[in-house]
């Protein structure tokens, strides 16, 4: 583990919000006079009706509930363009590049994006949508897709958005489980030079989805759609009929906001609820301390919109706090290596925010391509979704910052909101592969495996202790689920699923999952969502699935399979089951390795252990590493299993 020191660039300390005594003092404040602090900080929103109530919650079974600033009164899209109309109609808000190098970028002042999500807006109300009503959004990286986000949020509506790459299945599912009437999608998709079928896919899950009343349709490519009368609606069409002002619809600060599923260790994706005020306070806060961000800075939070990362750090932390964002439609390494430094030369971009497993991908196609950019606008380096290597974390900062960009590695959940761990550029000396230190409000503690509180230079499983803004409030339609999930491992104490280090210098080493979630190129996967999919095909019996490490992806997705009896397991089945993993769940559940397996190595009581399947996968298959298996109903399993190895 290498504890190598950056300094803070002189730069930075002379010029950035916070030094390194600023940040502690700030961060001790918060924890001892959280609400003076909270409302003080819940200045930088623009209330219909400030709050007099900071946090107000209890992590205990009895009272358990989570609200902040509870008699505030707001609306998010109002947050995010309105207010910076008088100062900055005409500024860049969002700049728009896309899949294709040849395309022409699009700008989007301030004044043109409250135009748009006006209309779209209205073009919402009019197909009936009103507040608290959920929208399904299933789209493409373009600008409708921010507006519809906004536009959502003007109304009081709750979006979810289901990321483009999920199946029609997975898409269903989500509409389902929060019982959505509304879709907006695309024609289709492009990435990459391919396009993606997303109205297809809308038609294919609303089979199941008879709730569904209305379904506004963005023209994106221009490629031929099915539209169904009196459920399918152009939004272009529809948005001439319409007016270009809709005013904000006030929120209690504890209205929802939206909805976006997760994956976790047991059961379906739950749906993360978050709420209006805490939610924009913690995104538009943690954006500028995090980047130090000053409207001007082009912004590239190269996430896609499907995930927290785009929720947050493309749509609503820069837009809360008046800048300009980049939001592109492709990939980083198409048509080439380079792209993602062409299009940071293009539009003289000044902090990109990318994952990790982006930067292996490049990393190995070698520095040429990098060097065959000019990268002078950047001055910061983001990157977030799993833990980043210390080596990647050198060549992000050697070749594509030539030393000059601090790496602001964000730890932080969808449940979370925003960044919880993080550097501030002017604040905190650099570790690589070290998320660093906690941002205002975040408690962290570190607890062994029976919840006793490990002090010091330590190792163990990543609680917080209280409260943030940016906290989910439930999970949609089962608030049960949210205390059992996150609140019973621990008692009185959010547990993160994470595994954490601490050093003597009180930084933070995320160590990955440590429940049964896997991180697969920075998205979340569960292992029983994937056992499930395999388990339904009619020749498989019994699946169980375990990451393992990966040079690109980070971790890998390793299935073991059992067949039916009489079922022959060969090339063609391993190929049929990977096809229907994609078909079932989408493209990033697809299995890396397939085992068959006449019998998996299960407890008497019937407990597949895990513990064994990760060893056999990770190819450590040492008597040491496989320990003991003496309590296994039958042993004879795990030498099957290592003489068998896949992959
Ligand atoms: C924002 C996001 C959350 C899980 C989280 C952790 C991993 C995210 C990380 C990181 C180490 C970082 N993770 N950022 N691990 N260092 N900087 O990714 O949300 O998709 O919900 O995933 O990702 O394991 O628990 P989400």
């Amino acid at each position: 583990m290498t504890d190598d020191l950056f300094p803070v660039p002189a730069t930075w300390a002379a010029n950035a919000r916070m030094n390194q005594q600023s940040r502690a003092a700030d961060h001790a404040r918060s924890l001892t006079e959280p609400d003076a602090y909270w409302l003080e900080r819940a200045q930088r929103l623009d209330w219909i009706k400030a709050p007099t109530k900071a946090g107000n919650w209890s992590f205990d079974e009895a009272d358990f509930g989570i609200k902040w600033f509870e008699d505030g009164v707001l609306n998010v899209s109002a947050n995010c363009i309105d207010r910076h109309l008088a100062t900055r109609a005409d500024q860049v808000a969002i700049l728009w590049e896309g899949d294709d190098p040849s395309e022409e970028p699009r700008h989007y002042t301030y004044a043109r994006l409250h135009a748009e999500v006006c209309r779209f807006a209205n073009v919402l109300k009019s197909a009936g949508a009103k507040k608290g009503d959920r929208i399904t959004l299933y789209m493409p990286m373009i600008p409708e897709a921010a507006f519809a986000l906004l536009a959502c949020a003007r109304i009081g509506a709750i979006h979810s958005v289901v990321f483009g790459g999920f199946s029609p299945e997975a898409l269903a599912g989500r509409i389902i489980d929060c019982d959505s009437k509304f879709v907006v999608t695309a024609d289709e998709g492009r990435r990459a030079g391919k396009t993606v079928p997303l109205k297809a896919n809308v038609d294919a899950a609303l089979a199941e989805c008879p709730g569904v009343k209305q379904v506004v349709v963005v023209r994106a490519t221009g490629g031929a759609v099915n539209m169904t009368d009196g459920r399918d609606i152009w939004l272009d069409e529809a948005a001439e009929t319409v007016s270009a002002d809709c005013p904000p619809e006030p929120m209690n600060a504890e209205d929802p906001l939206f909805i976006l599923y997760t994956s976790g260790s047991t059961g379906k994706p739950k749906g993360v609820l978050h709420t209006t005020g805490g939610y924009l306070l913690w995104a538009s806060l943690t954006h500028e301390l995090c980047f130090d961000y000053r409207p001007g800075d082009i912004w590239w939070c190269a996430a896609d919109i499907g995930w927290v990362t785009g929720h947050t750090y493309i749509v609503y932390g820069p837009l809360a706090n008046g800048g300009t964002t980049l939001m592109y439609e492709g990939v980083p390494n198409w048509p080439t290596p380079s792209r993602i430094w062409e299009v940071i030369d293009r539009h003289q971009v000044h902090t990109v925010f990318t994952a990790p497993t982006a930067l292996r991908a490049l990393m190995r196609e070698g520095d040429d391509y990098v060097k065959a950019t000019s990268r002078k606008s950047l001055r910061l380096l983001g990157t977030v979704g799993e833990p980043i290597n210390p080596e990647a974390w050198r060549w992000y900062h050697h070749v594509v910052g030539e030393d000059r960009c601090p790496i602001i590695d964000t730890w932080w959940q969808t449940e979370t909101g925003g960044a919880m761990i993080a550097p501030m550029p002017g604040a905190t000396a650099l570790k690589p592969g070290s998320a660093t230190l906690p941002m205002p409000g975040v408690a962290p503690q570190i607890v062994d495996a029976e919840g006793a509180v490990l002090d010091g230079a330590t190792e163990g499983n990543l609680c917080i202790t209280g409260s943030w803004p940016g906290q989910m409030r439930t999970v949609w339609g089962d608030h049960d689920r949210f205390f059992q999930t996150y609140f019973t491992t621990y008692k009185g104490k959010y547990f993160t699923g994470d595994g954490c280090r601490r050093d003597e210098d009180g930084y933070y080493w995320i160590t990955g999952r440590v429940d049964d979630v896997i991180n697969v190129s920075g998205h979340r996967m569960g292992t029983a969502e994937v056992e499930s999919a395999l388990v339904l095909h009619a020749d498989v019996a019994e699946a169980a699935v375990v990451g393992f490490p990966h040079d690109i992806k980070g971790q890998g997705i390793y299935a073991y399979v059992t067949l039916n009896v009489g079922v022959e397991p060969d090339d063609a089945l391993r190929k049929t089951l990977t096809q229907w993993v994609r078909t079932e769940i989408g493209p990033i559940a697809t299995p890396d390795v397939i085992q068959f397996a006449p019998g998996l190595p299960k407890t008497r009581s019937g407990k597949i252990m895990r513990r064994i399947l990760r060893k056999i996968a990770e190819g450590d298959v040492s008597a040491q590493a496989l320990g003991d298996t003496s309590t296994l109903a039958d042993p004879s399993v795990v030498d099957h299993l290592v003489a068998n190895r896949a992959g």
